[in-house]
């Protein structure tokens, strides 16, 4: 990694139904709007003068393109999948192309909750993986990736 893609954007993406938030099983999900969660990254980064790109699709395919795109062009990926966390080879395969810390955020406690929630095929290739910390886990994972 050079010098200035370390110290480049945190690349903050979220997967399918995450636009939902606020709106979407508020019981697990809490009440923050994706708005609300971008806004939250934005002055998590900038209280280490780091900057963030949010990108949200509902299309695995979309999500795909932006993280090929981010190759040399971000220093870090912060990435809650969705459902796509428990069914793509195709993400993971892409998360790794980048070659940066990855930290995988889970809004719920996926490990207290269904079975099927419980395999992520990103876990394997993440730096670390934050599940239960409500939206907060997303402000934990850019203040780690932004501490020098
Ligand atoms: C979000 C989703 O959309 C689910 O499909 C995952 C995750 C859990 C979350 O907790 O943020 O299973």
């Amino acid at each position: 990694m050079t010098t200035e893609q370390a110290t480049g954007p945190i690349l903050v993406l979220n997967g399918p139904n995450l636009n939902m938030l606020g709106t979407r099983q508020p019981e697990i999900y809490g009440a923050d709007t994706l708005d609300d969660v971008v806004a939250l990254c934005e002055r998590t980064a900038a209280r280490f003068d780091r900057r963030i790109i949010a990108f949200q699709s509902n299309h695995e395919g979309a999500l795909i393109d932006r993280i090929h795109q981010a190759r040399g062009e971000v220093s870090a990926i912060v990435i809650n999948p969705g459902g796509l966390t428990h069914t793509s080879v195709a993400l993971r395969d892409a998360l790794v192309i980048p070659e940066v810390p990855i930290v995988e955020v889970h809004i719920s406690n996926v490990h207290a909750r269904e079975e099927f929630r419980h395999h992520s095929f990103v876990s394997p290739i993440a730096t670390a993986v934050i599940a239960g910390l409500g939206v907060q886990g997303y402000a934990a994972a850019i203040e780690y990736l932004s501490k020098p």
